[in-house]
């Protein structure tokens, strides 16, 4: 059985409108990558040498990283000799099975979430201003609450003008609780009447925002490691999540921050944001590769429901698609 075959057999086992999702929110990446690499395989007749540096350059602009692309072309030019694949377009289905694998490969490429089975859990997001922190925890706090989970939320962004209001304005668009204080006050005190509001309220998720300001890493570490000394204290074991949110519009600055924060502190996971604003949506492999933390979320969109579970194959079957379809007829 052909690759896209088995791809499109093992996404179809979660719904279309996970689907949709990823194929709405890679729309701009797939009309840039896909397109290029259409256009090149109707531009060979054979695969050779020069096809793949090509391919390599396509890759490279999708953002797909260095020495990601170094690998992914070694392991193509191997697949193609293997299977004596002499016509291009055979080759992008290797292309696609080689992405869901380099995505896979290595472990620690899951996406679930570190949920207690009993008792609270508290999710932490960090991440540099703008990136979409608080988006990301709205939308999230959706998701849970949509799985009949008591959710709370801690205003930990006291620094940001405005911050503490915009997480309000979340809290009532889901319909749950926000724990404030006011502007300027510390944030470990924040997220210690966060994580008894919590305990109090039985609640089964606390989400803790926090600020994105990056003067120093010093600083950043120091802030970090007061907040989350604050929760571990209250609940041994939390932050059961540190979720990192990255902006996938900026491209190789997110690499620097995530390279940044994983020096900081000790992060589970990432949320890539904005996936839907970027053509070169081959960041989330640069990032799984050459930072080895998986991707748990990417935002595709602004509204509620635009927060998805990662999953490589709706991932590659959402830059293919169009070619898969056209296939399929
Ligand atoms: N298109 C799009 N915009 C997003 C996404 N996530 C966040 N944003 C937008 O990014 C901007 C900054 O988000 P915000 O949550 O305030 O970032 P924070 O400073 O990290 O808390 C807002 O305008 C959000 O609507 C996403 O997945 N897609
Ligand atoms: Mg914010």
């Amino acid at each position: 059985m052909s690759f896209f075959k088995k791809l499109k057999e093992r996404i179809t086992l979660q719904t279309d409108t996970v689907t949709e999702k990823f194929k709405d929110g890679l729309s701009k990446t797939r009309d840039n990558f896909s397109g290029k690499v259409n256009d090149l395989v109707a531009r060979y007749r054979k695969v050779d040498e020069d096809f793949f540096e090509e391919l390599e350059e396509i890759l490279i602009q999708a953002d797909v990283g260095f020495d990601t692309v170094m690998t992914l072309i070694e392991e193509l030019k191997m697949e193609v000799k293997r299977k004596n694949i002499q016509d291009p377009a055979e080759v992008h289905a290797v292309i696609s099975e080689k992405l869901v694998d380099i995505y896979e490969k290595g472990g620690n490429a899951s996406s679930a979430l570190n949920i207690q089975a009993d008792g609270l859990t508290v999710i932490l997001f960090v991440g540099v201003n703008g990136v979409g922190k608080t988006t990301t925890i709205g939308k999230l706090a959706h998701k849970f609450k949509g799985e009949g989970k008591k959710v709370v939320l801690a205003a930990g962004d006291t620094f940001r003008a405005g911050a503490i209001e915009q997480l309000e304005v979340w809290g009532e668009r889901v319909g749950v609780d926000v724990i404030k204080q006011g502007a300027g006050s510390d944030p470990a005190a924040v997220m210690f009447d966060a994580v008894q509001a919590a305990k109090a309220r039985q609640a089964d998720i606390l989400i803790c925002d926090t600020a994105g300001r990056l003067q120093n890493k010093v600083n950043l570490m120091k802030e970090l490691e007061k907040v989350k000394r604050v929760i571990e204290r209250e609940i041994p074991g939390a932050p059961h999540e540190v979720l990192l949110a990255l902006d996938a519009t900026t491209g190789q600055n997110a690499m620097v921050q995530a390279k940044t924060f994983k020096e900081a502190t000790n992060v589970s996971g990432i949320v890539l944001t904005k996936l839907d604003g970027t053509a070169k949506g081959g960041i989330v492999l640069a990032i799984r590769n050459e930072l080895d933390i998986p991707v748990k979320f990417v935002g595709l969109g602004e509204k509620m429901d635009d927060l998805q579970e990662f999953n490589a194959e709706q991932y590659v079957y959402g830059l293919f698609s169009d070619t898969i379809e056209a296939e399929e007829k």
